[in-house]
């Protein structure tokens, strides 16, 4: 290692330690953390299965910047490359679209084996699976309803659909000795105001006990429910909304789903965890950043992503929080996108670690606000980049922007050269 590095790291952990910061703890426990990287940033969520699709659902990728990956080895090897620039060892979050398969199988018919080849590469690499059913861009779901369908005949569709994804979760989970979380998000709601709020929800809620019915083993898979407050021609009410689920997942014990991008502009995830924690057994996030509306633009190092950093770590959620990233620029390099977003987000629980939380604590339970403001300003300031660039180079990935240089390489040698 870079005797500077090594220097400025020294220097950053003698003025953290007197406050009682222990850092090399701390990078130990972050190189513990896994983020489930999401695939569809690399390939504006088109997946193999429907790619004559459109994507719909109500949400939406812009941009239309060269090198997409077309196939299935093709975001395996950028994946690859995305995982090889950021510190730790992580996870793949898998859309069922994503199958890779020569069979053409319809969405209730997928199993374990169309995943096979998925499962490999993760083993090889050391990666993580997590899941989710693909509820849109599908012929049957394009009058905008899935699971809450008043037609029996598609919503069983879309039941069968989310059952084979739970098989496939559970087979993920399995192979890998790890958990895998399979996330059901549908798109379901109502471009303008309904009559009957009720009976889709009434609807999504017996598709969701249906779907839930077979008992599959918590060591190797858990099931996650998403909430959204509007989509794109969802805008008036969505059947699956944050009341909806947050009843669901307590009272049926599955992890609730914070998207940060799926409430009113001005409402955080952040500031839900804690109530959340008490009540729910886990989460799991999907990091994003909406920017007016749920834009799903790239992860930056901003209040927000930092907020959610620092209430994990203050109230020690780490262990039941899944932390997902889910966000789609098809305007900037795609590899690029994973990394700046997961890198930061890595970034924030650092940051968030290296807090001198006790005293903070004690400053706040005293009345002592005046402590409190000064220490977390001041701490602003502190050395936070000289340990993650520690960090990086112990865990052998590039420190600061070196990064990017691979990432223009690579697009110049493989990316461009797709058609
Ligand atoms: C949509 C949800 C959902 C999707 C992915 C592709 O608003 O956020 O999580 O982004 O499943
Ligand atoms: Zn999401």
């Amino acid at each position: 290692m870079q005797e500077i590095i090594t220097r400025q790291y020294e220097d950053a952990k003698a003025l953290y330690e007197a406050h009682g910061i222990d850092v090399d703890a701390a990078l130990e426990r972050l190189a513990q953390i896994k983020i489930s990287m999401h695939c569809w940033q690399g390939d504006d969520v088109r997946g193999f299965l429907n790619r004559d699709q459109d994507l719909t659902g109500g949400i939406s990728v812009t941009g239309n910047y060269p090198g997409a990956a077309r196939t299935p080895d093709e975001l395996r090897a950028d994946l690859e490359k995305a995982f090889s620039l950021i510190p730790g060892k992580h996870k793949v979050n898998l859309h069922a679209i994503y199958a890779d398969t020569d069979e053409k199988v319809e969405l209730d018919r997928l199993e374990p084996k169309h995943f096979e080849r998925w499962v490999a590469w993760a083993k090889e690499q050391g990666l993580g699976l997590d899941f989710n059913p693909t509820c849109f861009s599908h012929e049957k779901s394009g009058d905008g309803f899935t699971l809450s369908h008043a037609d029996p005949d598609i919503r069983r569709f879309w039941i069968d659909h989310c059952k084979a994804s739970r098989r496939i979760g559970a087979y993920f989970g399995e192979q890998l000795g790890q958990t895998c979380v399979t996330n059901i998000w549908v798109p379901d709601g109502f471009k303008d105001t309904p009559v009957d709020r009720m009976a889709p929800r009434r609807r999504l809620k017996e598709s969701l006990d249906d779907i839930f019915a077979e008992e599959l083993n918590p060591a190797y898979h858990l099931d996650a429910v998403e909430s959204k407050l509007f989509g794109l021609g969802s805008e008036a009410y969505v059947v699956g909304s944050h009341e909806f689920y947050m009843g669901y997942g307590i009272q049926r014990n599955k992890l609730i789903c914070l998207d940060a991008g799926h409430f009113h502009p001005t409402e955080v995830i952040s500031n839900k965890l804690s109530s959340l924690a008490l009540f729910a057994d886990g989460i799991l996030l999907h990091v994003s950043r909406p920017m007016r509306w749920d834009s799903d633009h790239v992860v930056v190092l901003d209040d927000e992503l930092l907020a959610i950093g620092q209430e994990l770590v203050r109230g020690d959620l780490l262990a039941k929080t899944h932390i997902g990233l889910d966000f789609f620029d098809a305007s900037i390099n795609r590899v690029a996108a994973w990394v700046i977003g997961t890198r930061n987000t890595i970034k924030a629980l650092l940051r968030a670690m290296l807090e001198p939380v006790e005293p903070l604590r004690e400053a706040e339970l005293a009345g002592d606000y005046t402590t409190r403001l000064a220490l977390v300003e001041e701490f602003k300031s502190y050395p936070f980049g000289a340990v993650w660039d520690y960090y990086c180079a112990k865990m052998g990935v590039p420190v600061r922007e070196q990064w990017l240089a691979e990432v223009k390489a690579y697009e110049r040698e493989t990316l461009l050269k797709r058609g």
